[in-house]
């Protein structure tokens, strides 16, 4: 693909996606593979680095900003989706991702996920699910399991988990996937399926936590995930079947695509005044006289 900001038609390559910086993430976190599927997605995809945009929340998933190649933001606590939201709005060229943990995500910028999927922004949003506030040592989180003794709550966490991909399908979501930190290959087979999905994809990731999640570690998930693509009967185009499979989360869990409105029209496409319109709007910005109006308010 030649790219539209260079007019380069180098093939994207993994190298393309690294960076010299030092990883700060703990041995055996989940993160690693994350952006190893990550770079190989979006290697697979043959989408260049310099239409890739690559949002970051702050956390321990937000530490992985400096470590990939491709432009970068790193944003305020729960604050990400919006800010790669008004991304892709502004610039629809761009291959806009986004990363937040339960916790941001969930807690304190709850609010935000309801609205971009109400919208169908056109974002790859991915949820780093490690069951707590990783970067702050620990605390629970809205999905930290019910009596899961934390740091924060020595004797065990009173209050109900919210359940990520049932909360997401219960809006009116159009693309929703889950995998599991430990697989890579499946990880990364889910980030594509993601890419190509026109709207708001939301790709959950079961993400191990080696130092504050004790009890449900990478083996815990091994022996539970299954992949729905391997089911016969599945059909991922029927909403209520993915809120049935992915109901459990503690026996046997389902990853991959639970569900996909393959109708989806991203926000942008919406947009009434744009129809006609073959310009972003970042293309559009000019410098404007207000000198004479803001006269008026002196
Ligand atoms: C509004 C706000 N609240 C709290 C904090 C403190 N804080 C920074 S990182 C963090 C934990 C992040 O946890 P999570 O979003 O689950 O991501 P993880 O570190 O687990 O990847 C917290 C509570 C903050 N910076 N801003």
């Amino acid at each position: 693909m030649t790219c539209k900001s260079c007019s380069s038609n180098k093939t994207p390559t993994m190298k393309d996606f690294q960076s010299n910086n030092l990883f700060t993430w703990c041995t055996n976190c989940g993160n690693y593979g994350i952006h190893t599927a990550l770079r190989r997605a979006l290697v697979a995809k043959k989408i260049p680095a310099c239409q890739t945009l690559n949002c970051f929340d702050i956390g321990c998933n937000g530490n992985g900003s400096d470590k990939i190649g491709g432009y970068s933001f790193h944003g305020l606590h729960g604050r990400v989706i919006p800010m790669a939201c008004g991304a892709t709005m502004a610039n629809s060229k761009m291959t806009v991702i986004a990363f937040g943990g339960d916790g941001g995500t969930l807690g304190e910028g709850v609010g935000h996920l309801v609205h971009a999927i109400r919208g169908n922004y056109n974002i790859t949003f991915v949820l780093h699910n490690n069951l707590n506030y990783g970067l702050t040592k620990g605390q629970a989180s809205p999905t930290t399991l019910k009596n899961m003794k934390m740091n924060s709550s020595p004797d065990g966490v009173t209050s109900e988990l919210l359940h990520p991909a049932n909360f997401v399908l219960s809006l009116e979501s159009t693309f929703v996937a889950r995998s599991f930190s430990g697989n890579v290959k499946h990880m990364a087979k889910t980030f594509e399926q993601a890419l190509d999905h026109r709207g708001f994809s939301f790709v959950e990731i079961l993400q191990s936590c080696p130092s504050y999640n004790k009890e449900t570690p990478h083996e815990w998930y091994m022996d539970r995930v299954f992949d729905i693509s391997n089911l016969a009967d599945y059909d991922s185009s029927n909403r209520q079947q993915a809120l049935a499979i992915a109901q459990d989360q503690e026996e046997k869990i389902a990853i991959g695509v639970l569900f996909q409105d393959k109708k989806s029209v991203p926000q942008i496409e919406k947009q009434p005044n744009r129809k006609d319109i073959v310009t972003d709007a970042y293309e559009e910005t000019r410098h404007y006289d207000i000198s004479k109006l803001l006269s008026k308010f002196r």
